[in-house]
């Protein structure tokens, strides 16, 4: 079996110990470190489309959560780049009652490569802790939500809801998330979405060059 199907297999397993060398192995085979991030992420979408099918349970979902970050921190060298210009200050986290952190992890990681000093606040953010962060740090010139869950949505709304109205200015608000589409950033408030953490990099240099 080739090792980036190993690397597939023993995530969806949620082997935590396993995923990382068989990582390093992919990459001594000669695959690049962006398609196995890759597949990686499609296979936590197999293992998320058997929870659906009630044939894994949240331990399962979590096991391959774990084993998909062990992986991720073999390639993070190689997928982020050293930045020399400073763009300002982002804070990042998950929104109100959502726990979900690998897709918040990787966009944190691709903004902290563009040029961005990271904030992260982790999950289960609320809109309080958001607004405490830009008054906290210097220079916060975007905050990025992440939302995994359709339930969190309202929380997503929410939050950019006060960060327009809260009196702070100076920064952009990128959403983004599976269920988080362009419609919805629109309809809510945000100022930028991104379908991923390569295209959130991207859309959150061009928000931050657009402030006055
Ligand atoms: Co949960 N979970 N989960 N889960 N989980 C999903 C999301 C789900 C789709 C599974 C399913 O049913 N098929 C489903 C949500 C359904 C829905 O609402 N639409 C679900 C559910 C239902 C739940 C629980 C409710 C289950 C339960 O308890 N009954 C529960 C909720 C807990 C809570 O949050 N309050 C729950 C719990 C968990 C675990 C804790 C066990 C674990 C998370 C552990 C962790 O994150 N540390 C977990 C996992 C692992 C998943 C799946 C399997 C994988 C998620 C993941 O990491 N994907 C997921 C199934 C799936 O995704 N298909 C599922 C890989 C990651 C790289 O992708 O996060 O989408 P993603 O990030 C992408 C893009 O979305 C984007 O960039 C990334 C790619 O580059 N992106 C952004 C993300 N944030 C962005 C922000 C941006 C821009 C782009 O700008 C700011």
């Amino acid at each position: 079996m080739a090792k980036i199907e190993e690397v597939k297999a023993k995530l969806e397993a949620g082997k935590a110990k396993l995923v990382p060398g068989l990582v390093q192995e992919a990459l001594d085979e000669g695959n690049a470190a962006q398609d196995i991030l890759q597949a990686m992420i499609d296979s936590m979408g197999v293992v998320g489309d058997k929870f659906s099918a009630g044939e894994v349970f949240v331990p399962e979902m979590l096991m391959a959560a774990k084993a998909m970050s062990k992986g991720v921190d073999v390639l993070k060298p190689l997928l982020t780049g050293t930045s020399t210009s400073s763009l300002g200050t982002c804070v990042i986290g998950t929104v109100q009652g959502d726990l979900h952190d690998i897709g918040k992890n990787l966009v944190a990681m691709m903004l902290e490569s563009t040029g961005f000093e990271m904030v992260d606040l982790g999950v289960d953010v609320s809109t309080e802790t958001f607004v405490n962060a830009i008054k906290e740090n210097k220079n916060v010139v975007l905050v990025a939500c992440s939302g995994l869950l359709t339930t969190t949505i309202p929380a997503m709304k929410e939050t950019v809801k006060t960060l327009k109205t809260c009196g702070l200015t100076g920064f952009k608000v990128i959403v983004g998330g599976a269920p988080v589409t362009q419609e919805m950033a629109d309809e809510i408030g945000a100022d930028g979405y991104a379908s991923d953490a390569g295209s959130a990099a991207v859309k959150a240099k061009e928000l931050v060059s657009a402030i006055a």
